[in-house]
């Protein structure tokens, strides 16, 4: 069988300084991950009506904690996470040494951004919820903290595009190395995605947190939200892709199967991220309804980039499992390195995706849509996507790039073990309430431990979900364990030398359609045709109702 190095520049060499910007870029997504959590439990526990909030010291009201969990565990900790694994990939599979001082500059603006948010959120200032929606206001510190976050990816980005040019300089004509290029198209997706929101948060919602305006348009301000908000989505999944298709390979003692195929995958994504906001806004008044199904049919397209990616990931396992020994139609799975923390980590990870998927398949479906849209079904769709799928792949790339990044062990593979399959048992337990209680019609988003309304068909449903939490919340302070004795107590000189890089069983093309793939540029282009197609009518058409004084949470 031929293999092709997806890119084997010949050894790398990180130097210490740029371990510690790295390094650092990562704890501040753990310890955000790990801060998260604590509300995590308290929600899950008032579906279950039991209430713990009055143990938490800082905490006024749920509406506080609610937005401190969102903001930490689905901001926070995924674009720390892609600020630091991003451009290291990309300078692995490019053979070149990182930018020192970007690699800084990325982590003091989150640092600044998380002290802004954290300002804000901590001390009851901004009880908007993640989704920021607007009558509600938040302190100015909040919106600009959020900018300041995105800033930090910008920066990101700008890092991976000064290395491909680079590399290009003495590289002419030649295919960008798969990994490389997959990490970049990451960030260039949400670089396009990220723009909706910067207007909503710079134009309207900034302003008005600081007096200079009066009113804001509601509809206005959620849909520039949702035109990011879906997106955003992605942004979380493609670092965890990054990882399974050119990391996981190897990890497993398989290969990829098709360059070209995971290339294209990408550029779906870059594709039909954008275009698809509005199923965010199926039960919204005042968008057309021929806009909404644009965008409904347009979801089901970017279903498909993560169909392939089943299929990809899944033949890249089996290779895997074969070679380590595993024979018949299933016993490769048995085979594969479930001994493995890394490894065992993100096969959960994905398994669980399948069920997110199905979900998201069964949100994106309009007339189902008006079943579950604002029940707890939607909460139990997204914790099996950035709560599975993200969540447990960023801890399974915790366990070799921590060790990596550190010169140090992994502190225990059992508790790292027991960590992840604790957390994924009690995540499908809590998923499993919310999903069947929100079929019985259980509100989102609500404190239920001191609801005045009730259903006992949300009893069942409702402990589960306490249950489960619970689970969840033991999993990822194992996790945190787990990482911080490997930091300070982890055997010195045991960490992996380099980056588990995979194999591709065929190079890719230089001649042929194929080179176009990678003409990033000419993509750009296609996507901004597509998002005129997607939103122009409704911002061409739309005239903005300012109408709305702010509202305060707490
Ligand atoms: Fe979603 C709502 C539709 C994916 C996150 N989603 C949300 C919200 C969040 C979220 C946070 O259409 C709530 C926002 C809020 O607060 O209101 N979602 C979809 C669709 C997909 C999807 C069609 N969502 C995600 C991902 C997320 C995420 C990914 C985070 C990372 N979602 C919706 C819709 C709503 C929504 C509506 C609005 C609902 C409403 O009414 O409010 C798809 O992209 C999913 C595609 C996934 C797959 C699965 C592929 C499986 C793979 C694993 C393979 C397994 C292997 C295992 C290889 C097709 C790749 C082998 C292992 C062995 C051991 C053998
Ligand atoms: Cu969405």
């Amino acid at each position: 069988m031929s293999a092709y190095m997806v890119s084997d520049p010949g050894g790398y060499a990180l130097p210490a300084d740029h371990r510690r910007a790295l390094r650092w870029t990562l704890y501040l997504g753990y310890a955000a991950l790990t801060a998260g959590i604590f509300h995590g439990l308290a929600n899950a526990l008032s579906y279950a009506k039991v209430d713990i909030i009055g143990y938490f010291p800082a905490l006024k009201t749920y509406y506080q904690g609610l937005t401190a969990h969102g903001v930490a565990n689905a901001i926070i900790f995924t674009f720390s996470f892609g600020n630091a694994f991003l451009p290291l990939m990309t300078g692995r599979a490019l053979g070149r040494p990182l930018v020192g001082r970007l690699l800084w500059a990325t982590l003091a603006m989150m640092v600044l951004g998380n002290v802004f948010v954290t300002y804000a959120v901590v001390g009851n200032r901004a009880s908007v919820l993640f989704t920021s929606y607007a009558p509600l206001q938040a302190h100015w510190t909040y919106y600009l903290g959020l900018v300041l976050v995105v800033v930090s990816t910008w920066l990101a980005l700008l890092h991976m595009l000064i290395l491909l040019r680079r590399w290009r300089a003495d590289h002419r004509g030649e295919r960008i190395p798969l990994l490389a290029f997959i990490s970049i198209v990451s960030w260039v997706m949400w670089f396009f995605a990220s723009l909706p929101i910067a207007v909503e948060f710079l134009v309207f919602l900034l302003p008005w947190s600081l007096g200079l305006r009066a009113r804001v348009d509601p509809l206005l301000t959620r849909t520039l939200f949702w035109f990011t908000g879906h997106a955003i989505v992605y942004a979380w999944l493609l670092p965890a892709y990054v990882s399974w298709y050119a990391l996981i390979p190897r990890q497993v003692g398989g290969k990829l199967i098709s360059d070209q195929y995971a290339r294209m995958a990408f550029i779906l994504f870059l594709l039909l991220s954008q275009p698809t906001g509005l199923h965010h806004q199926f039960t919204d008044p005042g968008i057309p309804t021929g806009m909404k199904a644009v965008h409904a049919v347009l979801t089901f397209g970017v279903f498909l980039p993560s169909l392939a990616t089943a299929f990809s990931v899944m033949a890249a396992l089996e290779i895997g499992g074969r070679s380590r020994g595993g024979r018949g139609l299933l016993g490769w799975i048995r085979a594969l390195p479930w001994d493995d923390p890394s490894v065992t980590a993100q096969l959960l990870a994905m398994l669980t995706f399948i069920l997110g998927g199905a979900t998201g398949l069964v949100n994106a479906s309009w007339t189902m849509n008006q079943v579950i849209h604002n029940t707890t079904w939607v909460p139990g769709h997204f914790h099996m996507t950035v709560g599975s799928a993200v969540t447990l792949t960023f801890i399974g790339v915790a366990y070799w790039l921590i060790p990596y990044l550190t010169g140090r062990g992994l502190w225990s593979r059992r508790l790292a073990l027991a960590s992840s399959w604790i957390y994924t048992i009690g995540l499908l337990i809590f998923a499993r309430g919310m999903i069947s209680a929100g079929l019985a019609g259980m509100p989102r988003r609500i404190f239920r431990a001191h609801a005045t309304y009730d259903n006992p068909a949300w009893h069942l449903g409702g402990i589960l979900t306490g249950v489960g939490g619970s689970l969840m919340f033991l999993g990822i302070l194992l996790f945190f364990v787990v990482i911080a004795l490997t930091i300070v107590a982890g055997r010195p000189g045991e960490g992996p030398a380099d980056v588990p890089v995979s194999q591709t069983l065929t190079a890719p093309a230089r001649t042929g359609w194929e080179p176009a793939l990678d003409r990033i540029g000419v993509w750009v282009v296609v996507l901004l045709g597509l998002i005129a197609i997607a939103y122009g009518p409704f911002f061409a058409t739309y005239r903005p109702n300012f109408v709305s004084p702010p509202f305060h949470g707490f």
